[in-house]
């Protein structure tokens, strides 16, 4: 076992990260959790708690009750926007400065990532803070809320909603393709915080396993399906990344 910040790690792994010339990262919800932000499939609480958010981010929901689930959006991102990035997030900016090519690939849409400095990012399902044009697609990073939820595109009138993928949506072509490379290509494969249950983010993991990647897998609770197969490192990924980017650089 290697240590760093006190936490003890297989050092076959903390090797396999000093020496990886390409390092792929997915994270999930659970990589934002520390900075406040409720993962996916939390419990939600206050006025919220009685919808499931799997019923609410869905294109179904969105044309069944368009103001709902624009409120929906509007509420978290407010919380987004007052939250900051936490230690999880800063070392994976720096471990991006310290291996030779990493791409980070989240499903989070927080944009936390790109402020606590990471740059080859891909972000697999939108971003929270932009929306589109419901009808033709045109992208909006401001927008006037005006009275009525959600606001109207002003090119064409049509509602205009968050820029995020929805359940039975197409992922973004180029950055799905980009992430599906950077599995195919990397030596190491570390995913955090994720409950593995969404495709096709899910299958990226098994991918890299496939192509010779050694993965590990960073989660508070038991490795979701790892099957044994990987590194399974239990705990908080504020703690772990941190611990796991000094173990092999400090
Ligand atoms: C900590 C921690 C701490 C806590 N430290 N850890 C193949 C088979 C079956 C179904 C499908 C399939 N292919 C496609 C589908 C359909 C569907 C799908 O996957 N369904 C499954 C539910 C079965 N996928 C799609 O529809 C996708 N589109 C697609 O594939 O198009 C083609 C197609 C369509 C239809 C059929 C077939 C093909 C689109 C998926 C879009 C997902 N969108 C969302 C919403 C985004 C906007 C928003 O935020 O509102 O993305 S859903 C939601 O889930 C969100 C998340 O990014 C995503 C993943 O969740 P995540 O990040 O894993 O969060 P949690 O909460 O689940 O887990 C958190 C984890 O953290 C837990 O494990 C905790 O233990 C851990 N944790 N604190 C470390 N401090």
């Amino acid at each position: 076992m290697s240590e760093g910040a006190g936490v003890r790690f297989p050092t076959e792994l903390v090797a396999a990260l000093r020496a990886a010339r390409r390092v792929a990262v997915l994270t999930g919800a659970g990589v934002s959790a520390e900075s406040g932000i409720s993962t996916f499939r939390d419990a939600q609480t206050g006025l919220w708690a009685r919808y499931s958010p799997e019923e609410l981010a869905t294109p179904e929901a969105f044309r069944r009750n368009p103001g709902l689930v624009w409120e929906w959006y509007a509420w978290r991102r407010g919380l987004v926007t007052a939250a900051q990035p936490n230690p999880g997030h800063l070392a994976l900016a720096q471990l991006e400065g310290l291996v030779p090519q990493l791409t980070l690939i989240t499903q989070n849409v927080d944009g936390l990532h790109r402020r606590a400095g990471s740059r080859n990012l891909i972000e697999l399902h939108g971003d929270i803070t932009r929306v589109r044009c419901s009808a033709e697609g045109t992208v909006y990073t401001a927008w006037e809320e005006g009275s009525e939820a959600p606001p109207r595109c002003p090119a064409c009138g049509a509602h205009l909603r968050p820029d995020v993928v929805w359940f039975g949506e197409q992922l973004p072509a180029e950055a799905l393709e980009r992430a599906w490379m950077a599995a195919r290509a990397c030596e190491l494969f570390l995913s955090v915080g994720t409950s593995g249950l969404v495709e096709p983010a899910a299958s990226l993991p098994r991918v890299a396993y496939a192509a010779g990647a050694r993965v590990a897998v960073i989660n508070l609770e038991v490795a979701p399906s790892s099957e044994g197969r990987y590194d399974a490192l239990q705990g908080r990924s504020g703690e772990l990344l941190p611990a796991l980017v000094a173990a092999a650089f400090a």
